[in-house]
C-alpha cells in the first residue's frame, strides 16, 4: 500500500501522539557566519534537531534565500520559516508558521501584517501553519518586544497565559509557540509549560533562554511538543555533542 506523506503539521500531530519528542535549530540568517557555514550544516545534520527554523527580527529577503537555498541542498530536515515579518517569506522553504502575536496588543502582528503576507503566501507552495505565539516576560527586553513594540505577559500571571493559549486554540491556530525570546535570561517556567500542555491540545511549541541538554529535557517533561534553540547552537557548535 503506497503510503500517504505527511506534511510538517500531520508530522508534528503524528509525533506528539506517539511521544516522540521534536527539536528545531533556530537559524538567524543575520547572524549566520557564511565563511563557516558548511561546517554548522556537518554539525546540525549530526545534531538531534528534526526541524530547522529560519527567520530572525530584522533580516534581509536576499540573506534569507541564500540560506534557504544551502539548506535545502546540504540537509535532509524540513525548512521553517519562522518570520519576524512578511518580507521573510522564501517559496524555498517547506513551511511557514504563520504567527499571532497573541500576548502582544499591537494590530500590526495580530493581523495586518497576515494580511499582507495572504497574498504572497498564496502565489507560493508554502505550507502555511498558524501558529499562536505568547512572549512570556523573562528578566530583560527581548528583540520580539523592542520590534513588536508590545509587552510580553507576567511570568507569574498563569491564569492569563492560560486563557491567552486557550483562546489561541479556539482561534484555529493549529500550533502555540510559548517564547521567553532569542537569548533570554529565564526561559518559559516549567509550571508554565505544564499547565499550558495540559489545558490545550495543539502541539506546544517552547523556545528562548534554554542554554543547556537538561534544560531541553525539562521542557519536554513538562509537555513541550518541540524545542526551539538559537543562541545556544550558535554561540557553541558543539552543544548537542555528550560532553
Ligand atoms: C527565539 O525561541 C527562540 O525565538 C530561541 O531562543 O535563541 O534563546 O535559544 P534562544
Amino acid at each position: 500500500m503506497e503510503q500517504k506523506v505527511l506534511n510538517i503539521h500531520q508530522q508534528i500531530l503524528e509525533a506528539k501522539k506517539e511521544n516522540r519528542k521534536l527539536l528545531a535549530i533556530l537559524l538567524d540568517p543575520d547572524k549566520i557566519e557564511w565563511e563557516s557555514l558548511d561546517h554548522l550544516l556537518l554539525k546540525i545534520n549530526k545534531s538531534p534537531a528534526t526541524h530547522i527554523f529560519v527567520g530572525g527580527s530584522i533580516v534581509q529577503a536576499i540573506i534569507l534565500e541564500d540560506l534557504i537555498a544551502q539548506l535545502k541542498q546540504k540537509t535532509n530536515l524540513p525548512v521553517v520559516i519562522f518570520p519576524g515579518d512578511p518580507s521573510q517569506i522564501s517559496p524555498q522553504a517547506d513551511a511557514i508558521l504563520f504567527l499571532s502575536l497573541l500576548s502582544g496588543r499591537n494590530p500590526d502582528y495580530l493581523i495586518e501584517y497576515q494580511v499582507q503576507a495572504a497574498p504572497i503566501l498564496k502565489k507560493t507552495n508554502l505550507e502555511v501553519i498558524s501558529t499562536g505565539y505568547i512572549l512570556i516576560e523573562s528578566g530583560n527586553e527581548t528583540a520580539v518586544a523592542r520590534v513588536s513594540k508590545t509587552k510580553p505577559l507576567n511570568r507569574e500571571n498563569f491564569d492569563l497565559v492560560l486563557a491567552t493559549a486557550q483562546a489561541g486554540e479556539m482561534l484555529g491556530n493549529k500550533l502555540m509557540y510559548l517564547e521567553a525570546g532569542s537569548g533570554a535570561k529565564n526561559a518559559v517556567p516549567l509550571k508554565m509549560i505544564r499547565l499550558i500542555a495540559q489545558n490545550i491540545d495543539i502541539p506546544v511549541i517552547v523556545g528562548g533562554g534554554i542554554t543547556d541538554l537538561q534544560g531541553i529535557q525539562n521542557a519536554y517533561n513538562a509537555g513541550a511538543d518541540l524545542v526551539v534553540i538559537g543562541t545556544a547552537f550558535e554561540n557553541n557548535s558543539h552543544f548537542f555533542e555528550p560532553k
